[in-house]
């Protein structure tokens, strides 16, 4: 801990925050009444600090994005150093940084040949807003104005922000918005452990993958404009779609001449195994939107990676592009989310993962014997495991997010974070964790479950 920190007092801290502090997705009056926040104090590697002293496992990366870990004492210089040289300035009217562009070339190196051009945004809702603005305006150029539709999932997360949330289908924030907009659709997960029923992965993958085809044609292929999705659901759950889905998708999109953008905020810059979640999932997006692990979480920066066929016509046909954000590409933001896919390339991180993968994997199916386990699953460094009341029927304790909320909890007094979506648990540890830190991982997950199995053993 700093010496500026050392002296801080954290009773007070949580006061302020108490009396000031509006947080983000949080139920305030329970939140209040359990005491306030857990002051996080400082980090390293695998581990966060919180005010108490307690040393804690992040097996969630911050939230889904430091995947280089705490601690990267380059990330902070490269920061110093570019708010000496230049702390900021826009992109706009003709100007652009050193390493806004430099990032702009980074980003393409790393990414299929065919995405030349990157968009910089501050955050993956931004990212996800830009793609709707680009898309609508694209169809235009290319005289079909009418598909303006989109097509998501339910349960799919992209941002928060009206537009980005629309293109999500989380119901909860549907309700409280008011109506959806028109124009955002949304179709079944490729969800197999909740939906699969008696089918296999694969003949589950296809059918889901039906679905897209049969909204498209409910909508009118003429209207649709593109169909999003993460390659790997995060939020919903870490769903890990059978390997029949993706290619599905893509050929029924193909066919109706939609375009398929696919939403790397969580997947990409390595977290499973491969750059990007689409090369592990076998697809060929031709937009391609991300955040967090572009800085790894060190700075709020987003970007959006364009298939150069969609920006050969945008370029020359489309004058204007009405939108944009004053800090899109912002130098320091830039300078360290550039260093920080330096320090990927260097330390071949993305290959660790992979060959990290099986191990993750293994660890996570250690705990299939557990009683309250219906299934683990991986993929590279992202895994869920499943509570369940009936491990055979692949049964659901009642309450949706009930017991995953108890099963949270106890991993916070274990000191282990590791996130609940509804009743599945989730992991994305950083991809530097050892192979003792994924075992002490597993430990602390069985401790929770342990707990989880005493508090609802009556509802087996
Ligand atoms: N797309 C995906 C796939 C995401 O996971 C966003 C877009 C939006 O990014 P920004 O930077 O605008 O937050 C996300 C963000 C959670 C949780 O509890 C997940 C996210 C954000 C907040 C909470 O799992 N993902």
């Amino acid at each position: 801990m700093s010496a500026h920190q050392k002296n801080v007092n954290i009773a007070e801290v949580v006061q302020h925050d108490i009396d000031h502090h509006f947080h983000p997705f949080t139920d305030h009056k329970a939140f209040h009444a359990a005491g306030g926040p857990r002051v996080i104090t400082h980090a390293d590697g695998v581990y966060i600090w919180d005010g108490k002293g307690n040393k804690i496992l992040d097996g969630f990366s911050g939230l889904w994005c430091v995947n280089v870990g705490y601690g990267r004492k380059e990330l902070a210089e490269v920061a110093y150093r570019q708010m000496l040289d230049l702390p900021y300035y826009n992109t706009f009217f003709k100007t652009t940084t050193v390493p806004t562009t430099e990032l702009a070339a980074k980003i393409s190196s790393v990414l299929p040949k065919r995405f030349q051009h990157i968009f910089f945004t501050n955050s993956g809702s931004e990212s996800n807003d830009t793609i709707v603005r680009f898309v609508r305006h694209y169809w235009k150029l290319k005289g079909k104005p009418y598909r303006q539709h989109f097509i998501g999932r339910v349960r799919g997360y992209h941002g928060s922000t009206m537009v980005a949330a629309n293109l999500g289908g989380m119901a909860g924030m549907h309700e409280q918005v008011g109506t959806e907009f028109a124009g955002f659709h949304h179709v079944q997960q490729p969800y197999w452990y909740d939906f699969g029923g008696d089918k296999t992965p694969e003949e589950f993958g296809l059918e889901a993958a039906a679905a897209v085809e049969k909204k498209i044609l409910e909508v009118g292929p003429e209207n649709v404009a593109a169909f999003i999705g993460e390659p790997i659901q995060g939020a919903a759950g870490v769903l890990i779609p059978p390997t029949t889905y993706w290619p599905e998708v893509q050929r029924i999109c193909r066919k109706h001449g939609v375009l398929i953008i696919s939403d790397e905020v969580i997947c990409g810059f390595g977290r499973t195994g491969k750059w990007w979640g689409f090369q592990s999932l076998g697809f060929e997006p031709d937009i391609v939107t991300m955040a967090k692990g572009l800085s790894s979480g060190y700075q709020p920066i987003g970007a959006v990676a364009f298939a150069d066929t969609l920006i050969k016509d945008f370029f020359a046909l489309g004058g204007e592009f009405y939108h944009g954000m004053t800090y899109a590409g912002h130098p320091v933001a830039a300078a360290v989310a550039l260093k920080n896919i330096e320090i990927i390339e260097d330390e071949k991180l993305v290959e660790k993962v992979a060959e990290l993968a099986p191990y993750f994997a293994r660890a996570l199916a250690s705990l299939n014997d557990h009683p309250i386990v219906g299934e683990t699953r991986s993929l590279g460094l992202l895994g869920a495991i499943e509570l369940s009341n009936d491990k055979a029927k692949r049964g659901r304790f009642k309450e949706s997010g009930r017991v995953g909320t108890i099963c949270r909890d106890h991993c916070f007094r274990n000191n282990l974070i590791m996130r609940a979506c509804w009743d599945t648990m989730v992991l994305a540890p950083p991809f530097i964790i050892s192979k003792k830190e994924i075992d002490d991982m597993v430990k602390l997950a069985r401790l929770a479950l342990d707990a989880t199995h005493e508090d609802v053993k009556a509802e087996m």
